[in-house]
């Protein structure tokens, strides 16, 4: 059987925190599986998955990357994913893609930010999961008091598929031998363990096992093996060495005999219809290589020499150079042309892409993230449950240095937006301010870098201005009688409206209970139009209103001298009234935030993060002499966070932000912000 077939297809994503290896480790399994003849470093800025110039001045991946090798009968396909929290995005979207998360644990610094994030998203997406622990090889570390934590944190379905033996020199597998040296723990004690959690998948398997006595055979035990993956019953826990090569065998005989192949996997979720729409249904692709195409984009890359590339997964079918595809529900279909399987920076043309397959479609211009590939108008409104990403709160106005380059900053910008679903642009008409959003600052740095690098346009940046919001607090009135009469035709219009509260995040709703046409229907558009502008301009500080139902309830009209422009304006006016007796607030962004620093400098930074008005919801450990404080603080507090950061943990410490709800902010903050504002006119038109 040829490696093309599916059943001989694995994917697989590296993910965990930062530096943990993953990289290293990608680089490590190429050269050992031999599909590239010698082994990079990220040191040396030579590796096949840390390509872009920006990994490599960095030390660190800022993008996936893509590689593929031969082991055994299998093909496998590997994502390398960045492990910083403000590069998350890549990762996450890598997930969609395969149908194991190889999660890698450094065992110098054990559990680390990233390292629970990744498990918890992977098991969201019931993905089959196993633990990699590296650099075992390292001095000063306790292995068997890291898989006591990881036991701790995950669960006792973390289970040893090898052990390290030799004072980590070599690793001994488990799963087949039930004797031999090892480190730590007997291998016949992890043996015995292993066997019995797999053994529970299958009825039949343990009626015979517990009469025989006797171990069942590999091959017995494969089926329940991926059964008890699939489920999450049993999360294998490797040990390896991405520098001496320590455990790379065992991980590339466990990738290629039980990492799950597409069949084995959990299908993806994949909905026919809207997602919110109850009578949409979800079904399975089926990982067969003769039925219509489903491949799913869970990467974009836009690249000044190649254009827009489109990277997916083959869930379903098989995509040729002559096949026909349609993206999402375009009419139209494109012929795919050329197509490419990744390594690194390379594309390797190939003729066809299985199910199970990562590959990649160039120049297609309406390929978009996240969007799905299908060959037939029976696929339409077909969509894979979509990812969830953390919202981007870390935001920077930039502006452009040289004035020539003003136009083609929205382009560029609205590259890098398709590309990164973490990245967000957003224009303020009323502060003139271009905003770019991300997840934290470190990601806004490699934006710029490669706005620099790439597109050659350098920008001037500054603190944005917070985005506050306003609403009301109580039930009110508005009244007016907008009434114009300077010669020829007059204008009038008369409109009493309540404003009311809703929840936060209700947003804004416009009800009309005028009785009898005392303004007629066809007004009624110009009063809304009205209230909208109100809403819009702000009463307080002349930011948003939000949260308001604004009931219209009487009115009157005349025959000759009712316009549009009359209601319009007395709906404005009558809003803007009601607004101000309804007692006004101004609403601020709050973030949920975690920081990661020594544990020496915990103090500190509650003390910091308590004096910027933030809250404190808890303090653990995460890894070697690592804490991770979280809670909550207002995002107007968080201006210069990085630099404080800095000097309280000698740039030990790392941070990152999520929006979490909008708050009241203090009467002094309010008095300052509504004294910035002009006076709002009821008496301008
Ligand atoms: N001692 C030792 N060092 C290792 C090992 N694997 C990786 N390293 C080192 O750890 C550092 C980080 O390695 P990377 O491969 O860049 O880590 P990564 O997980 O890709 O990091 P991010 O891309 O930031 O998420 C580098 O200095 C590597 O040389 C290992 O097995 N043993
Ligand atoms: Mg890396």
């Amino acid at each position: 059987m040829g490696q093309n077939n599916t059943v001989n297809l694995r994917t697989v994503a590296l993910v965990g925190h930062g530096a943990a290896g993953k990289t290293t480790l990608a680089e490590t399994l190429l050269a050992a599986a031999g599909a590239i003849s010698s082994k990079g470093s990220v040191e040396k800025g030579n590796t096949v998955c840390d390509f872009d110039p920006l990994e490599k001045e960095l030390g660190h991946s800022v993008n996936s990357a893509i590689a593929s090798f031969n082991w055994l009968d299998a093909r496998i396909h590997l994502i390398d994913t960045p492990g910083y929290p403000d590069f998350a995005g890549q990762a996450i979207g890598a997930l969609a893609a395969v149908d194991t998360a190889l999660v890698v644990i450094n065992a110098q610094t054990g559990i680390e930010l990233s390292t629970e994030r990744m498990m918890r998203f992977a098991a969201a997406r019931n993905l089959c999961r196993m633990i990699v622990v590296n650099k075992i090889d390292a001095e000063n570390i306790d292995l068997p008091k890291l898989v006591g934590e990881i036991r701790e944190r995950f669960g006792p379905e973390c289970m040893l598929l090898d052990l390290p033996a030799h004072h980590s020199q070599d690793v001994v597998e488990v799963l087949g031998h039930d004797d031999g040296d090892s480190d730590f723990e007997s291998v016949a004690a992890a043996h015995r363990a292993l066997i019995d959690q797999i053994v529970e998948e299958d009825e039949d398997l343990l009626a015979k096992y517990l009469d025989d006595g006797a171990d069942p055979n590999l091959e017995e035990l494969h089926a329940p093996f991926e059964k008890a993956l699939r489920a999450g019953h049993l999360i294998p826990i490797l040990f390896v060495s991405a520098k001496t090569g320590a455990g790379i065998p065992q991980l590339l005989d466990t990738l290629a005999k039980l990492a799950p192949n597409p069949a084995e996997g959990n299908p993806p979720p994949f909905y026919k219809g809207s997602l919110d729409d109850p009578a949409s249904v979800s079904f399975d692709a089926v990982p067969d290589a003769e039925k219509h195409v489903l491949a799913h984009v869970f990467k974009i890359v836009s690249d000044p020499f190649v254009g827009k590339l489109g990277i997916f997964r083959v869930h379903q079918g098989t995509i040729r150079k002559e096949t026909q595809l349609f993206v999402g529900d375009a009419k139209r279909a494109f012929k795919v042309g050329h197509l490419y399987r990744l390594q690194g920076k390379d594309y390797l043309e190939v003729d066809a892409l299985f199910p199970g397959e990562i590959g990649a479609i160039a120049k297609i211009d309406e390929i978009e993230f996240d969007g799905v590939l299908h060959d037939s108008h029976d696929e339409d409104r077909i969509h894979l449950k979509p990812l969830e990403f953390p919202e981007p709160m870390q935001g920077l106005a930039v502006e452009t240095q040289r004035k020539a380059d003003e136009q083609r900053l929205f382009d560029v910008l609205h590259k890098l937006e398709i590309e990164d679903p973490c990245f967000k642009v957003e224009r303020h008409p009323t502060t003139n301010e271009t905003v770019i959003r991300g997840l934290g600052e470190m990601h806004l740095r490699a934006k710029l870098a490669r706005m620099s690098q790439q597109y050659k346009i350098e920008l001037h940046t500054k603190p944005p201005q917070i985005a506050y919001r306003e609403t009301i607090t109580k039930k009110a009135e508005g009244h007016c009688r907008h009434k114009k009469q300077s010669g020829g035709a007059g204008q009038f219009g008369e409109v009493m409206l309540r404003v009311e509260p809703l929840e936060r995040g209700a947003g804004f709703e416009f009800v009309d209970i005028v009785k009898g046409g005392v303004i007629p229907g066809v007004f009624m558009a110009s009063v809304e139009k009205g209230v909208r502008q109100a809403l819009e301009d702000g009463v307080v500080g002349g930011f948003p209103v939000h949260d308001i139902r604004v009931i219209v309830h009487d009115g009157k009209s005349h025959s000759v001298d009712s316009k549009d422009i009359a209601f319009f304006t007395a709906g404005r006016k009558a809003t803007i009234q009601a607004i101000q007796a309804a007692t006004p607030i101004i609403l601020e962004p709050v973030v949920d935030i975690e920081v990661l620093a020594p544990e020496a400098a915990v103090g500190d930074l509650s003390g910091d993060l308590s004096s910027k008005r933030g809250q404190l919801t808890g303090t653990q450990p995460r890894g070697t002499g690592v804490m991770a404080i979280s809670g909550k603080v207002p995002l107007a507090e968080l201006d210069d966070y990085q630099g404080r950061l800095k000097s309280l943990t000698g740039g030990q410490g790392s941070y990152s932000i999520a929006f979490s709800h909008y708050a009241p902010v203090p009467a002094a903050t309010q008095q300052q912000l509504a004294s910035q504002k002009k006076a709002v006119g009821l008496d301008d038109d």
